[in-house]
């Protein structure tokens, strides 16, 4: 069954970009006082992409779309509804009904803000042999308190169900704050996954970001089936949850490997976005030092940036962008940016696009701002990119360059 045919006319529809380049950024005030600790740790010289986009609207009608995954040959895309939904979307824009088998998932809102639902979507890296899908999600457990969770299950032939479904990461403990759940799941090619989570929100909640014995704020790292690998840093360590990669996060709501290292991007308070390259065993610093201050303006935590023993950011942003993932661009049809990753913005609207020198930024570019608050981006296997814009009538847009075969 076809849920929406609203797309084909749009189909028919490939608008040009603008001739001129994008609107010149320029940087917003700034919300916090620091300075940071290393040249280009913030505010990169901003740069401008000499490349003309064409963008076609895939599919609309999507419900908080959160994330985009490419199947193979053509097959089109998963794409996650926030709500609880996955979905094939075929490039021409037929949105299936929900995929069946998935867990329960917890989609409560608090207060105004809806955060918990299901999130990230990515096929296994075993995908062509084994069909395996892996997601991660709010898992209710019971009485309003809910978790981040981890699954995987194999994708039927004809992309209508999901059977052997299996969490492999249960965040823990149980919290009664439906705030952040992070999520992303990325795998290291070496056979672990990496699963980013969020620390709750609340005051109370975001102290255990700081401490070992739960999965609160913290990237975890576990083998494809959920076992822990022994090389974790904390295996053996009394008190200590073994899946703990690293710690001292706020809501890492972005991750991707560069070769085999770990890249995440989390949610700071107001003006303290980070982008981290998690290293095993290290503190990132969340609660006790940020380079934000709370929306009312109050210090967090020591009220410094620094401190000696938490690992400093590779890059941070005052104002925030709010980011929504990120990729390490490495297609063709955009060739120049090769190497560059691009981080898809929910108050910084479309996508932020980071030149590197080695492990530190270099240049910052502003694109696709048109397109308000982007979720996730996906590279396609021609080069071309995918945005997902979350709202509630949202939808995929597909990026290619003009000219472009
Ligand atoms: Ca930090």
């Amino acid at each position: 069954m076809i849920r929406s045919m609203t797309t084909t006319t749009a189909l028919a529809v490939c608008l040009a970009a603008p001739l001129a380049a994008q609107e010149t950024h320029t940087w917003g005030e700034k919300n916090a006082d620091f300075e940071p600790a290393f040249e280009n740790q913030t505010r990169a010289e901003l740069v401008q992409s000499d490349l003309t986009f064409e963008y076609r609207q895939i599919a609309e009608g999507l419900e908080h779309p959160w994330a985009v995954a490419e199947l193979p040959d053509g097959a089109g895309l998963l794409v996650t509804e926030r709500p609880g939904r996955l979905v094939h979307v075929t490039l021409e824009g037929e949105v299936s009904d929900p995929i069946s088998g998935l867990p329960e998932i917890f989609n409560q809102s608090a207060g105004n803000s809806t955060q918990a639902g299901l999130l990230d979507v990515k096929l296994g890296p075993d995908f062509a042999e084994d069909r395996m899908v892996y997601f991660t999600y709010a898992k209710g457990m019971g009485d309003g308190m809910s978790v981040t969770a981890a699954g995987r299950g194999v994708l039927s032939d004809d992309m209508t169900e999901l059977t052997e479904v299996e969490d492999i990461f249960v965040q823990t403990p149980p919290s009664p704050a439906a705030m952040h759940y992070g999520s992303r799941i990325v795998f290291d090619g070496n056979g672990h996954a990496f699963v980013t989570t969020g620390e709750h929100f609340t005051d109370e909640e975001r102290q255990k970001a700081q401490g070992l014995d739960n999965t609160y704020g913290k990237v975890v790292r576990i083998n494809l089936d959920g076992s822990i690998p022994e090389d974790n840093p904390f295996v053996g360590q009394d008190g200590a949850e073994d899946s703990i990669w690293s710690y001292g996060h706020r809501n890492i709501q972005g991750a991707a490997m560069r070769g085999d290292q770990l890249f995440t991007v989390e949610h700071g308070p107001a003006g303290g976005d980070e982008i981290n390259i998690p290293q095993a065993g290290l503190n990132y610093g969340w609660p006790v030092v940020s380079y934000g201050v709370r929306y009312d303006g109050e210090p967090i935590g020591t009220g410094k940036a620094q401190a000696e023993g938490m690992a400093e950011p590779a890059y941070y942003w005052d104002p925030v962008i709010a980011p929504g993932d990120m990729i390490f661009y490495e297609g063709d049809m955009m060739s120049e940016w090769q190497g560059d990753s691009l981080v898809t913005g929910l108050v910084a609207p479309g996508v932020v696009r980071l030149e590197w020198d080695g492990d530190r930024v270099s240049a910052e570019e502003r694109l696709f701002t048109e397109y308000g608050r982007v979720r996730d981006i996906e590279e396609l296997s021609d080069g071309s990119l995918v945005l997902a814009t979350d709202y509630e009538d949202g939808g995929l847009v597909h990026v290619t360059v003009a000219g472009a075969d």
